[in-house]
């Protein structure tokens, strides 16, 4: 008896561990960088899967760097005249509410220009 309910224990829990897909995800950008000028974010987003309810957390310190979304046309171009949001408390958490693409990118100065860009495509 004991036996058939540790085996029904570790089948559950070995499908719990097989389906992470299940739960949200929170991505820290750039990872132990966090939102800088060092990190080449088209190569930290490549091959991640995002998924509506996931969130992406920036850190950065609000001295030197903020965090814009934009739209992808001002995305393309580095416009921060416009932004749908700004942020600069230095540790931002943002919803990925729905499926589709969002953008942004660090306003102050020449940084999106440098690569301080992010865009994420998110899966329904
Ligand atoms: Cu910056």
């Amino acid at each position: 008896m004991n036996k058939a309910i540790a085996l029904v224990a570790s089948s559950f829990l070995i499908l719990l561990l097989a389906s992470p897909t299940v739960f949200a995800t929170d991505y820290t950008v750039g990872d132990a960088s966090g939102w800088t000028l060092e990190v080449d974010y088209t190569k930290w987003v490549a091959g991640k899967d995002f998924k509506v309810g996931d969130t992406l957390t920036f850190k950065y310190s609000p001295s030197f760097h903020q965090l814009d979304e934009v739209s992808e046309s001002d995305f393309n171009g580095c416009n921060p005249s416009k932004p749908i949001r700004n942020h600069r408390d230095g540790n931002t958490k943002i919803t990925l509410s729905k499926a589709g693409r969002f953008f942004f990118f660090c306003p102050i100065g020449n940084h999106c220009s440098r690569s301080m860009k992010l865009a994420v495509t998110v899966r329904a």
